[in-house]
């Protein structure tokens, strides 16, 4: 019934809801970087904390009325701290980018070198990609991964040597083994660099212990709250005590950078839901939560590579698997995420390391558990939706973009009208269809 008085206000937003509700329990969510939070979650999230102005930080405000939204940030900031270790939190940035640009104008000037994972390789844009303001505003060294996808350590080492950033990028988006931070962290010392942990995709897995933390690595690590960590869409920055040792100003510099630097009033709903997270990602289930999903990961690459499908890296250290499509073809990364979705399992195409095509028609796709294992689902079911993902993949081997672009979207209108009428992708929507019941999500949502 939570959704019952939009229902009455206004129909139309409510029946979008609806559509978006059914389509996240019938469906197979894969899309690594998404997750179900808690009702509980949900509740903070949607809470009368949206009416409340704030700007500054706990005890030193702008506006009066936030004796509890103190408290609120204070209990964030803190569970924050505890759970990852850290001297110093932020919980107030709105989302993943900010909480990057922050951290730039907090250690960097404009046109110092920073270097980071080029974004076709499975870095971020804000990681320092050209058309990103961070490639613009700063001096963008690219560094790569290797021919097997893994980080060219040799190539990083070499760049920074050479280059001497201000700042280094480590974290991915699109990589499936375990983040390099300690190799990192002697190229960054031996450098003079500030380095960063971006762990928006991993939060999850280093919070419930199934990855190494970055914490005794690296000077700032930054997260999203919305993937792995299961929390709302939010994100925060954490300053280490190596980071504090390095400059005892950088919590002070990086508070600053976002208020008055970058934000206004912080969402207050926003942060309450991530105090709620947090204490949730703190209890014993959520360590076997994060174990189960890079369990199930691991299931799920095993029983795509007996089925015939190529993965980067041959498998996963985590909850992510990038699916490499070149032995059906270059830039089949479109055709795969449609054929999916018409099956009911949602996916996003990818660029792969040495991408054939081009990152807007891609030759992978990325693949995640997160979702998945909320939903309570284990290897018995991964190996089935290894087989299901494996034969869909399978009925767009024939597929070519035509080279002339304006062609491009009529092929993919008359592609998406035939795969939809497919027989082994009906065959396999049916199967989806069993497996969401199985599991169901959400029910106490349904509205009356
Ligand atoms: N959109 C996020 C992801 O899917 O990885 C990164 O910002």
């Amino acid at each position: 019934m939570l959704y019952d008085k939009i229902k009455d206000t206004d129909p139309e937003t409510y029946g979008y809801i609806k559509s978006e509700l059914a389509r996240q329990q019938d469906g197979l969510e894969m899309i690594p970087s998404e997750n179900f939070t808690s009702i509980a979650v949900m509740q903070a999230s949607g809470s009368i904390l949206t009416n409340k102005y704030s700007e500054g930080y706990p005890g030193r405000r702008y506006y009066g009325g936030n004796e509890f939204v103190d408290k609120i940030e204070t209990l964030a900031s803190e569970r924050a701290k505890k759970l990852f270790k850290v001297p110093y939190a932020n919980v107030q940035p709105y989302s993943g980018s900010p909480a990057n640009l922050a951290v730039y104008f907090a250690i960097c000037k404009p046109g110092d070198t920073i270097m980071g994972l080029d974004l076709t390789n499975g870095g971020h844009l804000t990681h320092g990609w050209k058309t990103s303001v961070t490639g613009q505003t700063f001096n963008s060294i690219p560094y790569h991964v290797k021919k097997d996808g893994m980080i060219d350590l040799e190539e990083v080492r070499k760049l920074a040597t050479e280059n001497k950033p201000r700042m280094i990028w480590v974290g991915y988006t699109a990589y499936p083994r375990e983040f390099p931070f300690e190799e990192f962290s002697r190229i960054a010392e031996d450098t003079g660099a500030y380095l960063v942990a971006d762990i928006s995709h991993i939060a999850g897995l280093v919070a419930g212990g199934v990855h190494k933390s970055p914490v005794e690595y690296v000077h700032v690590v930054t997260t999203t709250t919305h993937k792995t960590l299961r929390g709302p869409r939010g994100a925060m920055i954490m300053v280490t005590d190596k980071g504090m040792k390095k400059d005892n100003e950088l919590g002070k510099k990086i508070d600053k950078t976002i208020i008055p630097g970058m934000q206004g009033g912080p969402h207050n709903h926003q942060t309450a839901a991530i105090a709620v997270a947090l204490l949730e990602a703190a209890q014993p289930e959520f360590r076997e939560y994060a174990n189960q999903v890079v369990k199930n990961a691991k299931a799920l690459a095993a029983s795509l590579m007996r089925n015939g499908i190529t993965t980067v890296t041959n498998g996963t250290d985590t909850h992510l698997i990038l699916v490499d499509l070149t032995p059906f073809g270059n830039g089949l990364g479109i055709f795969a995420e449609e054929a999916l979705g018409a099956a009911g399992i949602t996916v996003n195409k990818n660029t792969i390391p040495g991408e054939p095509s081009s990152p807007f028609y891609p030759s992978g796709i990325r693949l995640g558990t997160p979702a998945l294992t909320t939903r309570g689902m284990k290897e018995p079911e991964m190996e089935t939706i290894g087989m299901l993902l494996a034969e869909v993949l399978k009925q767009v081997k024939n597929e070519k973009l035509p080279e002339n672009k304006e062609e491009i979207q009529r092929y993919m209108e008359s592609f998406r009208t035939e795969i939809k009428g497919n027989q082994k992708v009906k065959e396999a929507n049916a199967k989806v269809l069993e497996i969401s019941r199985r599991f169901p999500l959400y029910n106490e949502i349904e509205s009356k």
